[in-house]
């Protein structure tokens, strides 16, 4: 278990299943309580919205933060779009984002984006300061790490340093405009697929590090053209440089706790 580093995706409200996961991997014990003694483990983000427990996910992950840091482990996490958008509605609601697009607002995104009630009522000063200060990308080994499939990240800076202190400063702030645009380059998708997946993976690495992309945010089972319950594993795609882990848990999908370096199965 020591020097180990594990990476979870998108677990959207499904705190259980996570637990669940985790106490399989032998991170955390029967009473949830970290068990991975000097291990490292990541989140990609989007504990929230679709399911029904997203700040228990996140509390979960809190408490087992302390936990580890105490044992000489580490758990941590970055920001998806998902903790953008419930932060969002937090402090600005229904207010009107300044556009020539039609009317659009956080509240109204977050209702047709799976938001939760009950998450938006449980979020306590507290989770807001803890969650508006979690980076946006991160290295971890030869790993870089980001919620989202996107190249937009470069907007906010060219060094992971960079962008998250740009987006820190913006989260900071009451500048709705700027906020919605963190939101909504969060929400973009698929940069590495397709012909030009791997020059665009080898662009971004070669400028933020790092050897291999790992990101959540976009489901491995409609680039393999199955259903998410048939997942297995993670994806590594775009010649290798990229590991797509988002199995869809709100879909049907398992919550995959993956150990890093990934070596495929097959
Ligand atoms: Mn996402």
């Amino acid at each position: 278990m020591s020097d180990s580093t594990f990476v979870v995706g998108d677990v959207h409200g499904h705190r259980d299943e996570l637990a669940d996961e985790l106490r399989e991997h032998g991170l955390i014990d029967d009473a949830d309580n970290w068990s991975g003694g000097t291990a490292t483990l990541w989140f990609l983000g989007d504990f929230v919205d679709r399911g029904p427990d997203g700040i228990g996910a996140i509390t979960l992950v809190r408490e087992l933060q302390r936990q580890a840091a105490d044992a000489g482990g580490c758990v941590e996490t970055l920001l998806g779009n998902h903790e953008i958008l419930l932060l969002g509605v937090h402090r600005f609601g229904d207010t009107d984002v300044p556009s020539d697009f039609g009317p659009r607002s956080f509240a109204r995104s977050w209702e047709i984006n799976g938001g939760q009630a009950s998450d938006q009522e449980a979020l306590t000063d507290d989770l807001v300061e803890w969650l508006s200060t979690r980076p946006l990308l991160a290295h971890t080994g030869e790993h870089l790490l980001m919620h989202s499939d996107t190249l937009e990240y470069l907007e906010w800076g060219s060094s992971v340093e960079k962008i998250n202190e740009t987006v820190h400063d913006v989260l900071a702030g009451d500048d709705l405009s700027r906020w919605w645009e963190v939101w909504r380059r969060m929400t973009t998708r698929y940069a590495f697929r397709g012909p030009h997946g791997v020059e665009a993976a080898e662009s971004l690495l070669d400028e933020l590090g790092g050897e291999r992309i790992v990101h959540g945010h976009s489901v491995i089972a409609d680039q393999l053209g199955i259903h998410p319950v048939d997942i297995e594993q993670p994806y590594l795609y775009a010649g290798g440089r990229v590991l797509g882990i988002d199995a869809g848990l709100f879909a049907g999908g398992p919550c995959l706790v993956v150990s890093l370096p990934y070596v495929p199965e097959d």
